[in-house]
């Protein structure tokens, strides 16, 4: 357990599933006190339980749709008074959805998408950031990707959603300079999460095949990271982590053993 994380609160969206999950999970482990965002509001409140079961530490679940500003506003302008500050932001919540050629793309798919990763993002930054400038203390963690680096066929959309993640992390640290907030980005290849299962919408053999023959990360191998970035002395701001499996060079080059 490290003392730079006990006690301290951590707000993480998209912690229902996947990389979040696990990343609260590691905190829980560390002793941070954790508000647990999602739409699905019932998988956070059972992953509340268990993690203060395990761990000692408080929780609070927030049903939360980043999509939606004024939801993201009013959820935490009206956080409980053990909660009046927020140590660690973790802007997790994303998705893909679909993998096609820009001219047969659906608008639908484009707008959740930059809704969701981009103006999400934003959003629950802009709710959650003054406090912290006020306070001169904390970090905001966003999780880009290897997509916010380099482009794929079919990826357009989102992988331009994951450029804006880079350019507001980048953005992020220029204006927030000579102040102790920190401001890191996680940015990963693939990791076996239910990510395709969302992006083929449910297509679960679709999905399988982007991990068939390769040893994927997991979403533990990502929270491990997210705990380096937010356990470096103060001075030191891990500014951006590029990280992919064994069998990944690049978005493009993928090794599959069989
Ligand atoms: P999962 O699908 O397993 O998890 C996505 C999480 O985001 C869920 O908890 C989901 O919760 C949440 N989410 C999605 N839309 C919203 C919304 N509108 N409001 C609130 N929460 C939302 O995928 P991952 O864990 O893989 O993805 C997490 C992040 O990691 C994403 O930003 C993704 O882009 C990024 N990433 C993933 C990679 C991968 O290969 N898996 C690689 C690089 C980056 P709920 O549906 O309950 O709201
Ligand atoms: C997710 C990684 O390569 O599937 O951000 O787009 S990839």
């Amino acid at each position: 357990m490290s003392e730079h994380l006990k006690n301290r609160n951590v707000f993480i969206t998209g912690a229902s599933s996947g990389i979040g999950k696990a990343c609260a999970t590691a905190f829980a482990r560390e002793g941070s006190n954790l508000l647990l965002a999602a739409r699905r509001k019932e998988r956070i409140d059972e992953l509340a339980r268990s993690l203060e079961e395990t761990y000692g530490i408080m929780t609070h679940s927030i049903q939360l749709d980043v999509r939606n500003p004024d939801e993201v506003a009013g959820a935490v302008g009206s956080l409980p008074p053990a909660w009046d500050h927020i140590d660690i932001l973790l802007n997790n919540a994303g998705l893909s959805r679909g993998l096609t050629k820009l001219q047969d793309g659906e608008i639908r798919d484009w707008e959740e998408m930059i809704d969701t990763n981009v103006k999400g993002l934003l959003y629950v930054t802009r709710a959650i950031l003054p406090a912290m400038v006020k306070r001169n203390s904390g970090h905001v963690i966003n999780m880009g990707s290897i997509a916010g680096h380099e482009l794929y066929p079919n990826g357009n959309v989102y992988c331009a959603s994951k450029y804006a993640v880079a350019a507001i992390s980048q953005g992020l640290r220029m204006d927030l300079l000579g102040t102790n907030v920190r401001v890191s980005s996680v940015d990963p290849g693939l990791v076996e999460t239910e990510f395709s299962e969302v992006r083929f919408r449910g297509d679960a053999q679709r999905a399988a095949q982007t991990y068939a023959n390769i040893r994927p990360l997991k979403g533990e191998d990502i929270a491990e990271i997210v705990i380096f970035c937010a356990t470096r002395p103060l001075h030191v701001d891990i500014a951006q982590v590029i990280v992919m499996p064994l069998d990944q060079a690049s978005v493009n080059h993928v090794h599959r053993s069989a």
